[in-house]
C-alpha cells in the first residue's frame, strides 16, 4: 500500500500493510462519527493502522441512516489528518499583519499572550470588547460550544448565529413550529420523493440513499426542484429548473390546483389547519401560469408536478437549505411546507415533509456552555455581519464598544463570511488582537496575530447529533494527535486558568465528564461509555409525533398557513439570542412569492449563486489534493446563450461584479444554468482566485427577513470579459 504511505506524507512509517499480510489480516476499526457541518452526521469506521495513523474511513453499514455510506471527501480522510501542511505548531506574527511572517512560539506562552490582550482589551474598553467567534467546523458538542462557557464566565460578546440556518428555519417553524418532521428513513418507503433546493448528491449524500432504494423497490418517482442541473437533478425523474428565488411561486400553483382539481385534502386540512378557506381564497390567483410567469417553468410542467403528488398519497417532501439563502427565503420555506399540509401527504408512512430534527434531541449542554454565569444583558453581535461589526458600524456593534480582541475557533470568516473585503478589512485593523485556533493555515488563520495548532475529530472526545436525521452519536478519540495541536477543550480550559474563572461551573471537567453530565441532565440513559459500547442512540419520535398527527408544535395544535413572523425562530433560540432582526413587515400573511431578492436590472443583468462544490465543505478540504483535483479550479458557469452575448467562451476570464466588488473566474460555459444565471460552486481558498479575492466579496451581509441570514445565493451581477 504505498499510495497511503505516500497520501500520508509519511514515507517511512510502517503500518500492518507494510508487513506482509494477507487477506486474512485486517486493521483495527475505530468508530466514531462525521464531525462536519452536515446533514447526515454519518456513523463511521475508520481503519487504524497505528496509534497514529489511519487508513479508510467507512459508512457504519449497521447505522440505518448512514447505511454504509459516505461522501468520497470523508473516506479519503486520511489525507486531511495526515496532511504535510497540517498546523502542528503555534506560531506568532512578526511581520505586518497577513503578511505571512511568523515564528513558532511554545503553547502556554501563546496562550499567556492571549490572555494579556483579552485583560488589556477589558481594561480599555469593558469585556464586551472581547468577541469569541466560533462556528460549526467541527459539530462535536463538547469541543464546539466550549467556548461559550468562557465567554459567559467572563461576559464577553456573545455571538448571533446568522450564517446558516436562520431563513429555512424561521419558514419551517412558522409553519409547523418545531424543527422536526417525518422520519427520512421513511423515503425509502415513499411513492414520490421530492428534493427542493439541496443539491443532496453533494451535500448529504445519504438522502440519496433512502430515495433511491424507494424507486428501486416501489417505482417511486424523484422530483428535484433546483435552479441548475446539479448532480442531484441528474437522478431526477421529474427535474425542474427554476429561476432562483421563486420556489415560493411554484408552492402556491401545487396548492392552487388541488383546491381546483379536488386534490386537497379537506378533511386533513379541517382538523388540522388554521385557516384554509382563507389560503384558497388567497390562492385563487396563484395558477400555474401565473407561477410560470415568475419561475420560467411551463405551466405544464407545474401541471404534471402537482398531478404527481396528487396521486401519490406517499410523497415526502425533503426540503433543503439551498432555496433558503435568499431573501425571500424564509417565507419560500413556509410555502414549500405548506404543500403536504394541503395535500394531507402528513398523513402516510413515506409522505409528509422533513427540513432538520434540530429540536428532537433534548440535550441539555448547560454546564458545557456554562449558562449559569450567563449575563442576558450582553449584546449578540451578528456573526454574519462580522465585517460591519470589525470595521466600526454602530449598528453592527449595537452602539457598544469596539471589538479589540478576538479568539476564533471552528470557522473560516475571511472566506465564508459575505462582504469578504470588509471582513478582511477589519480583521487587518492594527488596534484588533485576533488568535485563530485552526488545523490548517486558512484565509483567517494567514491574517491572525497568533495562530495555535488544533487537534482532529479522531484525536479528541465528542459527541455529536444529527441535523438530517435521528442519532446522537459518540465521537471518542480514536487514534494519538501529532505531537503539538491541542483540542479547543484544552485551549478554553487553559484560558479559562489565565484569566481567572477557572472556578465556575464546567470549568475543570474533562470531555468525558462533561459528555457524562449532559447525557444524565437530558434523561438518556447510560453516560460515555454506555453510549461508547452501543456506538449510537436513536431519538425518532414516534410515528404520530413525528408527523404532527397529535398536532402541530403551535398552542392549538394546528398548522399554520398565516404565520406569524415576529415571533420566536425556535423553542432552541430565544428571543434574546435573536441580535438584530430584519424587518418582517414585508413578509405575505399567506404563503406567497415575494419580492425581496437582489433582481436582475439593467445595470445587473445577471442573478449570481454561490452553491457548494461536491468535493469540499464549505472551507475545508479545500486543502487537500484529492479534492482539489476532482474540482479542478475556481469557474463560473455561464449559459451558452449568455457567454454568445458577452462574447465568452469557455477558458475564457470573466470579470463578475456589483456594488460589493469584483471577482475574475474563469468561464465554463454550460447550459447546466439558465439563461440569466450564473454559478460558482465553491468554496475555494482565496489564495486560488485569480486576484486572491474570494467569492464572497460579492455577497451580501444585509440581515434576511425575519431573523437575520446571509443570503448566499441572491445576489445581482455584471459580467465583463476580462
Ligand atoms: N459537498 C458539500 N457538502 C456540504 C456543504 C458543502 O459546502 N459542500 N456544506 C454543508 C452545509 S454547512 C450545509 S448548511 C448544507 C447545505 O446543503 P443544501 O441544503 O444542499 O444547501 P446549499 O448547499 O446552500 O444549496 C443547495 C442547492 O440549492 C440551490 N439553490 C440556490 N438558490 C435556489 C433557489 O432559489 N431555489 C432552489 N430550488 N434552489 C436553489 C443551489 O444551487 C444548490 O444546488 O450542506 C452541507 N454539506
Ligand atoms: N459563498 C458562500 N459562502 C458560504 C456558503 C455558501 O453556500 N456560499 N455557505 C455558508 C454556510 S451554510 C456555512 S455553515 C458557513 C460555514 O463556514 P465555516 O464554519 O467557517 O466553515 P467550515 O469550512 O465548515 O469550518 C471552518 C474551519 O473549522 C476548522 N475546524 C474543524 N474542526 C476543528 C476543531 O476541532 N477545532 C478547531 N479549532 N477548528 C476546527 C476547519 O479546519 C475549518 O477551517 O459558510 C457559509 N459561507
Ligand atoms: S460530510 Fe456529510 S456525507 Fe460526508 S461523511 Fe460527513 S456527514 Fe457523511
Ligand atoms: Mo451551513
Amino acid at each position: 500500500m504505498a499510495s497511503i504511505r505516500k497520501m500520508n506524507g509519511r514515507a517511512g512509517r510502517r503500518s500492518v500493510y507494510d508487513r506482509g499480510m494477507n487477506e486474512m489480516i485486517r486493521p483495527t476499526v475505530g468508530h466514531t462519527a462525521c464531525p462536519h457541518d452536515c446533514p447526515s452526521t454519518c456513523a463511521l469506521d475508520v481503519e487504524i493502522l497505528d496509534a497514529r495513523t489511519i487508513g479508510r474511513v467507512r459508512g457504519a453499514a449497521d447505522n440505518d441512516y448512514t447505511a454504509g455510506v459516505i461522501c468520497a471527501k470523508v473516506a479519503r480522510y486520511a489525507e486531511r489528518i495526515h496532511h504535510k501542511d497540517r498546523l502542528l505548531k503555534p506560531l506568532q506574527r512578526v511581520g505586518p499583519k497577513g503578511s505571512g511572517e511568523w515564528r513558532e512560539i511554545g503553547f502556554d506562552d501563546a496562550l499567556d499572550l492571549v490572555a494579556e490582550a483579552f485583560v488589556k482589551a477589558e481594561a480599555r474598553y469593558g469585556s464586551e470588547s472581547v468577541w469569541p467567534y466560533q462556528y460549526a467546523g467541527t459539530m462535536g458538542l463538547v469541543q464546539r460550544d466550549g467556548i461559550h462557557r468562557l465567554r459567559h464566565a467572563k461576559r464577553y460578546s456573545n455571538q448571533f448565529d446568522s450564517i446558516c440556518t436562520n431563513m429555512a428555519w424561521a419558514g419551517w417553524a412558522a409553519g409547523a413550529g418545531a424543527l422536526r418532521g417525518a422520519d427520512p428513513r421513511e423515503m425509502a418507503k415513499s411513492d414520490c420523493v421530492v428534493i427542493w433546493g439541496t443539491n443532496a448528491v453533494a451535500t448529504q449524500v445519504n438522502v440519496m440513499t433512502h430515495a433511491v432504494k424507494a424507486r428501486k423497490d416501489r417505482g417511486a418517482k424523484i422530483v428535484v426542484i433546483d435552479i441548475y442541473d446539479n448532480a442531484t437533478m441528474k437522478q431526477a425523474d421529474l427535474a425542474l429548473k427554476l429561476r432562483p428565488g421563486t420556489d415560493g411561486a411554484l408552492a402556491c400553483a401545487l396548492m392552487h390546483v388541488a383546491f381546483r382539481d379536488g386534490t386537497a385534502d379537506r378533511d386533513y386540512l379541517a382538523r388540522y389547519t388554521d385557516d384554509p378557506a382563507g389560503l384558497e381564497a388567497h390562492l385563487a390567483s396563484r395558477t400555474p401560469h401565473w407561477a410560470a410567469a415568475i419561475t420560467g417553468l411551463g405551466a405544464e410542467e407545474i401541471e404534471a408536478f402537482a398531478a404527481l403528488i396528487g396521486a401519490r398519497r406517499r410523497t415526502f417532501f425533503r426540503l433543503g437549505y439551498g432555496f433558503t439563502r435568499q431573501r425571500n427565503g424564509a417565507p419560500a420555506m413556509h410555502a414549500a411546507l405548506s404543500v403536504p399540509a394541503v395535500y394531507g401527504h402528513w398523513r402516510e408512512e413515506g409522505g409528509g415533509a422533513f427540513h432538520s430534527n434540530s429540536d428532537i434531541f433534548g440535550l441539555d449542554k448547560s454546564l458545557v456552555m456554562g449558562s449559569a454565569t450567563r449575563d442576558p444583558a450582553v449584546r449578540h453581535l451578528d456573526q454574519s455581519r462580522i465585517g460591519a461589526v470589525l470595521t466600526g458600524d454602530r449598528a453592527a456593534l449595537m452602539d457598544g464598544p469596539p471589538v479589540t480582541a478576538m479568539i476564533l475557533q471552528n470557522t473560516n470568516p475571511a472566506n465564508v463570511c459575505p462582504e469578504q473585503r470588509l471582513v478582511k478589512a477589519g480583521l487587518l485593523r492594527e488596534d484588533l488582537f485576533v488568535c485563530v485556533h485552526e488545523q490548517f493555515m486558512t484565509d483567517t488563520a494567514l491574517l491572525a496575530d497568533l495562530v495555535l495548532p488544533a487537534t482532529m475529530f479522531l484525536e479528541h472526545d465528542d459527541i455529536y447529533r444529527g441535523g438530517g436525521q435521528s442519532h446522537v452519536i459518540l465521537g471518542p478519540k480514536v487514534v494519538e494527535a501529532p505531537e503539538g495541536p491541542r483540542s479547543n477543550h484544552a485551549v478554553i480550559e487553559g484560558l479559562a486558568q489565565r484569566l481567572g474563572v477557572a472556578d465556575r461551573p464546567g470549568f475543570g471537567l474533562s470531555e468525558r465528564a462533561l459528555i457524562d453530565d449532559m447525557l444524565a441532565r437530558s434523561g438518556y440513559e447510560g453516560g460515555f461509555d454506555a453510549l461508547k459500547e452501543g456506538r449510537w442512540s436513536d431519538r425518532q419520535p414516534p410515528f404520530e409525533a413525528a408527523h404532527f398527527l397529535s398536532g402541530f408544535a403551535h398552542p392549538g395544535g394546528r398548522f399554520r398557513f398565516r404565520p406569524d413572523w415576529t415571533g420566536t425562530m425556535s423553542p432552541n433560540r430565544p428571543p434574546e439570542s435573536m441580535g438584530p432582526q430584519g424587518p418582517h413587515a414585508a413578509l405575505p400573511s399567506f404563503p406567497d412569492h415575494v419580492e425581496l431578492i437582489e433582481s436582475a436590472d439593467a445595470e445587473h443583468p445577471y442573478r449570481l449563486a454561490t452553491s457548494p462544490a461536491r468535493q469540499f465543505l464549505n472551507s475545508t478540504f479545500a486543502e487537500t489534493d484529492g479534492s482539489r483535483k476532482r474540482e479542478g479550479q475556481p469557474t463560473l458557469l455561464v449559459h451558452p446563450e449568455d457567454a454568445a452575448r458577452e462574447r465568452l467562451a469557455t477558458g475564457a476570464v470573466v470579470s463578475v461584479g456589483n456594488r460589493r466588488g469584483e471577482v475574475r473566474l474563469v468561464v465554463e460555459v454550460s447550459d447546466t444554468v439558465r439563461p440569466g444565471v450564473v454559478i460558482h460552486e465553491g468554496l475555494w481558498a482565496n489564495a486560488d482566485f485569480l486576484d486572491g479575492e474570494g467569492i464572497n466579496v460579492l455577497t451580501g451581509a444585509d440581515p434576511v427577513a425575519p431573523f437575520g441570514g446571509a443570503a448566499f445565493h441572491d445576489n445581482r451581477v455584471w459580467l465583463r470579459a476580462a
